[in-house]
């Protein structure tokens, strides 16, 4: 995970140790292209992460850059291309709170409530389209993190469809797929569209 900070587009790299004298190292975060509905890869299931790796720290570090840009709350490794069982999130909403950036490694869902919310769902892969999606209101998570520890978590709220949207992305479900199909195909075919213009330009 990354502790320390943004200076300007680099990551303030200390894992474990205070700052200062002791920043570990610098890195030029990247913002990576985010993947465009439809492509094969957002309808494939994501392998389970193995060993943490730095090359996964350097995902979760993009992922967060990539999705505090765009802006959105979320952002699925499939979204970038990257088949692999990692998201990121920070759904703080409030103006001015501290923002609760966090990495989810091979996420489990343990339990869900029985009452259900309705949020007009987006999302990174689908610009300008949103549909209401109906979902369990509360969500338990079992999660491993960037430094290998296992936590387990109850989710409310927008955190809630956040999660679960996100979670959806690593079985290579997307929130269209909860729309009725004629809704779901207009908003395909609208994607398609887009597709081809920014292919020209
Ligand atoms: O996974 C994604 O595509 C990101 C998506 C997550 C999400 C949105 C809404 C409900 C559930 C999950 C987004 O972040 S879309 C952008 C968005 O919702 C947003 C953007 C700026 C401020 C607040 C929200
Ligand atoms: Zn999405």
């Amino acid at each position: 995970m990354l502790i320390g900070g943004k200076l300007a587009g680099l990551a303030v790299v200390a894992r474990g140790v205070a700052l200062g004298p002791a920043i570990a190292y610098i890195r030029r975060m990247s913002i990576r292209a985010i993947l465009i509905h439809p492509d094969p890869r957002l309808k494939k299931v994501a392998k389970p992460v193995g060993d943490i790796t730095p090359e996964l720290r350097t995902l979760a570090d993009d992922l967060l850059e990539t999705m505090y840009n765009a802006p959105g709350i979320g952002l699925a490794a499939p979204q970038v291309g990257v088949l692999k069982q990692l998201f990121v999130m920070d759904a703080i909403k409030e103006e001015g709170a501290a923002p609760r950036p966090m990495a989810l490694i091979n996420p489990i869902v343990t339990w869900t409530s029985d009452d259900m919310n309705t949020y007009e769902e987006g999302c990174l892969s689908i610009p300008d389209h949103y549909g209401e999606v109906e979902r369990p209101a509360s969500a338990r998570v079992r999660w491993t993190d960037l430094d290998g520890k296992v936590h387990e978590e109850q989710f409310d709220g927008l955190w809630a469809t956040c999660v679960q949207h996100e979670v959806d992305h690593l079985n290579g479900k997307l929130f269209i797929d909860h729309l009725k199909p004629l809704r779901r195909q207009m908003i395909t075919r609208k994607m398609v569209k887009l597709k081809r213009e920014r292919a020209r330009m």
